[in-house]
Formats: C-alpha cells, sequence, structure tokens
C-alpha cells in the first residue's frame, strides 16, 4: 500500500492529450486535485471534466505554453491561494518533430523540440520547485525516454532534448538532497499517443506505420507508472523507470510481427 493522494495537488503540464490527459485521469481516480495546463484550452475542458467524472477532488485549468518563460512564472504566481501549494508536479509536455538526418533536419523542428522538451521542463521547474522546498514537501515527475538512453537514427535532437532532460532530472534530484522533496524520471519507449503525427507534421499514414505490426505502451500504461512513483511512502525516491511494450527492447530493436 503507497501514500494516499487523496487532496494533493497535481500539476501536469501538456494535459490535454496522450500521456498527459492519462495522468490526469489516473490521478483524479485517486481522488487527487489536479491543477492542469496546455496550449489548447477547449480539449483541456474536455480532459477537466473527465477528470471531475472520474472522481478529482478538484480542477482548475490554465491556458500555457511552457516554452514562454514569462507566462510560466505569472501562471505559478498568479495561482488562487487554494492552488498554490502544489504536491506534484508532472513535467510532461513535450514533442518531437521530424525525424531526418542531422545534418539535412530543420533548424526550426530543433528549436521547437529544444524550447519545449529543455527550457520549458526547466522554466516550469525553476517557477514551482522553490516553493516545494519552502513547504517543505513535493515531488518532481519527468517524462523522460528511452530515446534520452540511448539515440536512434534520425532522432539526434530529440533524443538529445530527452538526454538534457535526463541529466536536468538527476541533477535536480542532487540539488535537492537534503530536502523531502523527491525527483523521479519516466522513461517510456514507444506510446500510441498523437507523438508520431505530431512529428510527421500530421502525416497520419506515417504515423501509423510507426505503430505497425507490434503493440505500443498505451498512455494509461506511462500513466500508471506516474501515480505509482507518486504514491510511495515519503521517505521513497524512485529515480527512474524505463518502460516499453515487451515488442521494443531499446531504441533501436522493436520486433514486429
Ligand atoms: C518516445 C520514444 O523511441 O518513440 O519518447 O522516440 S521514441
Amino acid at each position: 500500500m503507497g501514500m494516499s493522494l487523496k487532496g494533493k495537488i497535481v500539476f501536469i503540464t501538456g494535459a490535454s492529450a496522450g500521456i498527459g490527459a492519462a495522468t490526469a485521469l489516473a490521478f483524479a481516480a485517486e481522488r487527487a486535485r489536479l491543477l492542469l495546463a496546455a496550449r489548447r484550452v477547449t480539449k483541456l475542458g474536455e480532459v477537466a471534466s473527465l477528470a471531475m467524472e472520474s472522481g478529482a477532488a478538484g480542477v482548475h485549468s490554465i491556458q500555457l505554453d511552457v516554452r514562454h518563460r514569462h507566462a510560466v512564472q505569472s501562471a505559478i504566481d498568479e495561482l488562487p491561494e487554494e492552488w498554490a501549494q502544489i504536491d506534484v508536479l508532472v513535467n510532461n509536455a513535450g514533442l518531437s518533430r521530424g525525424l531526418e538526418k542531422l545534418y539535412t533536419g530543420k533548424v526550426e523542428d530543433w528549436e521547437e523540440m529544444i524550447d519545449t522538451n529543455v527550457k520549458g521542463l526547466l522554466y516550469v521547474t525553476r517557477a514551482v520547485v522553490p516553493g516545494m522546498v519552502v513547504r517543505g514537501r513535493g515531488h518532481v515527475i519527468n517524462l523522460g525516454s528511452t530515446a534520452g538512453e540511448m539515440t536512434y537514427p534520425n532522432g539526434a535532437v530529440y533524443c538529445a532534448s530527452k538526454a538534457a532532460a535526463h541529466a536536468i532530472n538527476d541533477g535536480l534530484r542532487e540539488d535537492l538532497l537534503g530536502t523531502p522533496v523527491r525527483v523521479t524520471s519516466i522513461n517510456p519507449g514507444m506510446v500510441e499517443t498523437d507523438f508520431s503525427l505530431v512529428r510527421f507534421h500530421g502525416d497520419s499514414t506515417r504515423a501509423a506505420k510507426v505503430y505497425q505490426g507490434l503493440t505500443p505502451l498505451t498512455p494509461e500504461d506511462v500513466a500508471d507508472a506516474i501515480v505509482w512513483a507518486a504514491s510511495r511512502p515519503a521517505h521513497v525516491n524512485i529515480a527512474r523507470v524505463t518502460m516499453t511494450t515487451v515488442h521494443q527492447a531499446n531504441s533501436l530493436l522493436f520486433h514486429r510481427e
């Protein structure tokens, strides 16, 4: 039996779809209070309603693009008092753009990945963690990737962004040593979400091929690991969880039927 998440304030970035949305619903089932952030407010509203139906003790939604440093800081500074004491931060917002050789890749794609996956992660962390330190409680859960553990061809910049997330995760844990604030990285392999659709700029035929002949992880599988890490007893810090479908061994090795 783990620690109860009932009434805990869980802040999830990128909560409008994919792993973020599934994570919102998984914490809702634990009766947590959800602070949901994303760029797409309509989709976020749908997740918020579902979360209330699933048992959330409350939902507060904010429109936020984690790439905008000042917007991130004001969003945190301007939280209503009853939402300000964040217990769990799930740094989920992230994306991949393009699958091309580094020497022909699009610089705009690189900027978008680095701005979101690395700088956005830093901005949100920088805005939220000081409060956790002052309150003497908190947990930061970062979404890493198998891509951050092993690079694959045509994915250098995405892989680099996730390797950076890995270093930030470990560095933050080192810097928080001596406080009760926990830091965890959840590193999934292939998960079936809009990930590939976004990577291929909306090319659904190309995106579907990514998942062909294998059973990918679902967003719910990943959400389950996130909730598990968050619900360990207060003295237990899960440093990282690497998880893949049985049809994937690492970034490079897949089994397709
Ligand atoms: C997602 C894993 O291998 O599809 O971060 O890039 S992979």
